[in-house]
């Protein structure tokens, strides 16, 4: 009797991971052959410091490309960088270049890699668009216009609704 109980279980859990596979693919507006930038967006930063953001990189080629650079006309230094929790602490460190696999998507978002603006010369608010260059090795240049949110929306930002 156990094992006829399991079943359901099983089925259900996989049609829930089939669902999570679905929900990238469907906001994004990659075409094939290309990399391309989607789910761009800022958190309205809350000092002149520095400002975070997040996207998905879709690389639609046969082949691995890297994110080797990015720049922006608002910060004096743009990079990738990684962020780490070990227990109660949380930190970052830069992290260099990152590869998008073929066919693949490289994710930053909350938790994990993250374009950091450093050195704002003005501080973007909620409404703003900030202009970035993403520098691919072999895609080259690409820009992208990322809209700024208020910060209370990041988190919806970060689990869109399915
Ligand atoms: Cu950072």
């Amino acid at each position: 009797m156990a094992r006829l109980l399991i079943v359901p279980l099983v089925a259900g859990l996989v049609v829930a991971a089939a669902a999570c596979d679905r929900a990238p693919a469907g906001g994004a507006d990659g075409r094939p052959g290309a990399v391309t930038i989607t789910e761009a967006y800022a958190a309205e930063p809350v000092t002149d410091e520095s400002a975070v953001v997040y996207l998905t990189i879709r690389n639609g080629t046969q082949v691995t490309d890297t994110l080797v650079g990015a720049a922006t006309p608002i910060a004096a230094v743009a990079g990738l960088h990684r962020q780490m929790t070990m227990g109660a602490m949380t930190h970052m460190e830069s992290a260099g270049s990152v590869p998008v696999p073929a066919g693949g998507d490289l994710r930053l978002e909350p938790g994990g890699l993250h374009l950091m603006l450093e050195r704002l010369s003005r501080r973007p608010q909620a409404g703003d668009t900030i202009d970035v260059t993403l520098t691919f090795r072999r895609a080259g240049p690409i820009r992208v216009r990322v809209p700024v949110i208020a910060y209370a929306d990041v988190s919806d930002r970060a689990h869109p609704p399915q």
